[in-house]
């Protein structure tokens, strides 16, 4: 582990960080501990360069406990329960008693299959080592994001990362580092939009399969092993095709592991399959691209630059498409200035 060097409270200082959201190449969807949000295999994945949370942490002294705002809306309880774990951490680290007042703005739709959290608590991780005046390396960063949302470790370093399993019960090697930066393979990213607010949560989910829900639980994970290599193959050639099978084979081997529960856990919708024929169809036309679905109905296409325009016009003429995001990979999160608030 980092030793962090802990200064005095009279050092509290107010912090703001931008954090990205991230899409997984290959899925985190399992859990060996979930207080720790230790996984049980590893990911992959792409920070997005400006969907993401802006988050500012002010320690107070006359504060009784942690309050938070999410998009001027106080967090529920459940979500309040994460960013204290987070925070009682950091205060252990610098040796401090003080609550601190948050707000978060999210720049990603909530709940809608884009992981919302992980740039959240990326971003409160960031923001409250500083404001708590520790100075903490980058996988010590990951590793207190990632008990706030396991997914929110690989939206620490950002460009393309990877989020090691890790072995030891604490968790100590279970944080995520970077492959390659942003600029690696300037990959465009399209968020096909579809469907309200998800109605079972990736926690939830994973938890219902984990207590042994999902005749596919020991076939997914394997696969997971298989994939994490095959996708570090296919990003060291930088070979759309050769990433395209593994991306879409994973993401239909969770949501086929999810379909297999009982009770089952379906988040697709019909425009979800729309926009996975659209893409196969575009792909046998010749366009580099595939796809990637999440905890949600909406779907992710990454795709060559130059296919940019025409996949992001073949998605939004689909019935039950509400919106096309674009956006490309990022750097990690950081310390901004209040201004970016
Ligand atoms: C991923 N997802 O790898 C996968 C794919 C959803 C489907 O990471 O319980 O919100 O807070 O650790 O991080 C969503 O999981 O769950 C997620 P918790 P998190 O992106």
């Amino acid at each position: 582990m980092n030793s962090p060097t802990p200064r005095p409270s009279t050092e509290l200082r107010r912090a703001s960080a931008f954090a990205p959201s991230n899409i997984a190449l290959t899925k985190y969807w399992g859990k060996r501990d979930s207080t720790l949000n230790l996984p049980l295999a590893s990911s992959i994945s792409v920070a997005l360069a400006d969907l993401g949370s802006y988050t500012v942490v002010q320690p107070a002294a006359d504060l009784d406990s942690d309050v938070m705002l999410v998009d001027d809306q106080d967090l529920d309880p459940a979500g309040m329960v994460k960013v204290r774990r987070v925070l009682d951490e950091i205060r252990k680290l610098s040796n401090s008693q003080v609550f601190s007042g948050l707000r978060s703005v999210n720049t990603v739709p909530a709940a809608r299959g884009l992981a919302s959290s992980a740039s959240a608590f990326a971003a409160l991780a960031v923001a409250a080592a500083h404001a708590y005046g520790l100075e903490l390396d980058g996988p010590a960063l990951s590793r207190l994001a990632r008990t706030g949302s396991g997914s929110a470790s690989r939206s620490v370093p950002g460009g393309i990362a990877i989020w090691h399993a890790g072995q030891q019960p604490d968790g100590a090697d279970s944080y995520a580092e970077q492959l390659y930066p942003a600029d690696y393979w300037p990959l465009r990213v399209l968020v096909a939009r579809i469907g309200g607010r998800k109605k079972i949560s990736s926690t939830e989910g994973m938890r219902l399969q984990g207590g042994g829900g999902s005749p596919y639980q020991h076939a997914w994970i394997e696969q997971c092993h298989r994939d994490v290599a095959l996708c570090q193959e296919a990003l060291a050639l930088r070979s759309m095709r050769r990433l395209a099978e593994v991306v879409e084979g994973n993401a239909l081997a969770m949501h086929a592991s999810m379909l297999a529960n009982r009770p089952p856990i379906i988040y697709w919708q019909p425009a979800t399959l729309a926009v996975i024929d659209a893409v196969r169809q575009l792909r046998a036309e010749g366009c580099d691209c595939c796809f990637t679905i999440d905890a949600g109905a909406s779907v992710v296409v990454l795709c060559e630059a130059q296919d940019a325009r025409v996949v992001a016009q073949s998605l939004a003429e689909i019935e039950g498409v509400e919106e096309v995001l674009q956006t490309r990979v990022g750097p990690g999160a950081r310390l901004v200035d209040s201004r970016g608030e």
